[in-house]
């Protein structure tokens, strides 16, 4: 009998070319944080040992990626790779029409001013920032209906990213159907975790909207993890492959908007994907305005066959499982040392509860931009805010709105660390954890007009 009672998963590649890391002193950081006003969005990133600020546009793309990049085809219109790029688009998400755009928030821009008029409502499973702001803009309050488990970082639902259809049926009785442009669903919901929705809901979504003639747009930015945590955790989708259910998630809506720098494996690229030809004849039309021809949206031809091929190894089964089983391990080791982090483990991050470190810090002293401070602190690890100052000021009051999630993301970029960059990060976050009661708060000094959590400044409570 063996004593190998279970096999482990492996990254399904091997390294060919490395950049180095640089480690710093505690004091050099410190004037790091200093000089960027306690916001990890402001640090240089030569400053930063192990970068986990964010997933978007930081993966390692394939050999395979790098030499579709030396054929780039760089016509102004009508270049090849556009038609792979549609091509794949088609195969893999099943939309019929697609529009470049040189990243997500270009095709929110486009989606939001086609269909929301001043005075509707748009509902959806948890805002997410550049999304919320562009339904704003273009005249819309965004509601969120999303499951009240996605509010509670304790919640073990497994899907709490599902849209609570109660919530849904009120505000479409309250309102009616004509002041909803569309049900906006995002796949893995960023600011609750990474928590999935399942296809259980997402068909029970479909058929109310059916009821009501509305329609559903996909944030499809990391629909690929979506379709993984479908696979792992909803009864019947074991034996089928994450592309089948990517396929089957995408029939059930009407188009989606798509940060290709997260799930499609590229540093920069994104694209609007319809159904409706009439939406897509007004997308071609605005595309042009806003981001460039419609067959390139902002995009270089060469960053389109990036993205064309990036799609189809972000679909494969090994790599989305060894994608979702580096954050599995990062946060199942932050678990051993009873560290609060949001649960279940969501698909490309892990969130530290920043609440369950800092119970002393009202929410007015920004305990989750304190955190990612001193773990930049200690350590030199990059991590970002996604609590109070991510959810900025209410439109009307102008005052702070106080989500229930005050979180840090320790987000893992595809294919650039290893096993031992996690257990380094493992260490510090202990640490810190461990120091918890010195820590004294923050307060603003700046803050820009829009999403502030880029660009504001901070300095330490004292006292
Ligand atoms: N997400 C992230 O780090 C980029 C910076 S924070 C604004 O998580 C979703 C679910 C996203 C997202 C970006 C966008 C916008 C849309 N939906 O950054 O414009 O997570 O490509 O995509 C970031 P772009």
């Amino acid at each position: 009998m063996s004593r190998i009672t279970r096999r482990s998963w492996a990254e399904p590649y091997k390294i060919k070319m490395v950049e180095p890391l640089l480690r710093t002193t505690r004091s050099h950081r410190a004037k790091a944080m200093a000089d960027a006003g306690y916001n990890t969005f402001l640090l240089h990133s030569d400053d930063v040992y192990i970068d986990l600020l964010t997933d978007s546009g930081t993966s390692a793309m394939s050999d395979n990626q790098w030499a579709g990049m030396m054929l780039g085809d760089e016509a102004y219109s009508g270049s090849r790779n556009f038609y792979h790029l549609e091509e794949n688009v088609r195969q893999y998400y099943g939309y019929k029409y697609l529009i470049p755009t040189h990243q997500g928030r270009g095709a929110e821009h486009l989606l939001s001013r086609i269909l929301i008029r001043p005075g509707m409502f748009v509902p959806g499973n948890m805002y997410f920032t550049t999304t919320r702001l562009h339904q704003e803009l273009a005249g819309g309050t965004f509601v969120d209906v999303i499951i009240d488990e996605a509010h509670d970082p304790a919640s073990l639902h497994p899907f709490k990213g599902n849209v609570d259809l109660g919530k849904l049926e009120d505000l479409i009785r309250r309102v009616g159907p004509d002041k909803i442009p569309y049900v906006s669903v995002a796949a893995t919901v960023n600011m609750a975790g990474g928590q999935p929705v399942s296809m259980e809901n997402m068909r029970e979504v479909r058929s109310l909207c059916d009821r009501h003639g509305l329609k559903i747009y996909l944030d499809a930015t990391r629909a690929i993890e979506n379709a993984w945590l479908i696979k792992c955790r909803e009864e019947g989708f074991a034996h089928r492959s994450v592309a089948d259910i990517l396929r089957e998630l995408c029939s059930l809506t009407d188009g989606c908007t798509m940060s290709g720098k997260k799930d499609l494996l590229v540093n920069i690229g994104g694209f609007l994907a319809l159904n409706d030809p009439a939406v897509f004849e007004e997308a071609r039309s605005l595309v042009v305005v806003y981001e460039g021809m419609h067959t390139y949206g902002g995009l270089a031809g060469r960053d389109m066959e990036a993205m064309a091929r990036g799609l189809v190894e972000a679909v494969q089964d090994d790599h989305i499982a060894a994608r979702v089983g580096q954050v599995e391990y990062l946060g199942n080791r932050l678990l051993e040392y009873d560290i609060p982090i949001v649960r279940p483990i969501g698909g490309h991050a892990i969130f530290l509860d920043a609440r369950g470190f800092y119970p002393h810090l009202e929410q007015d002293l920004f305990p989750a931009q304190t955190l990612a401070a001193e773990i930049y602190l200690d350590s030199g690890i990059r991590s970002m805010e996604r609590g109070i100052v991510s959810a900025g000021r209410d439109e009307k009051t102008g005052q702070h709105r106080y989500p229930r999630l005050e979180l840090v993301r320790l987000t893992i970029p595809r294919r650039v660390y290893t096993q031992a960059h996690l257990d380094v990060t493992v260490e510090s976050v202990v640490t810190v954890f461990d120091e918890r009661h010195k820590v004294k708060g923050l307060h603003m000094t700046f803050e820009p007009k829009y999403l502030r959590f880029f660009q504001s400044r901070f300095a330490p409570v004292s006292g």
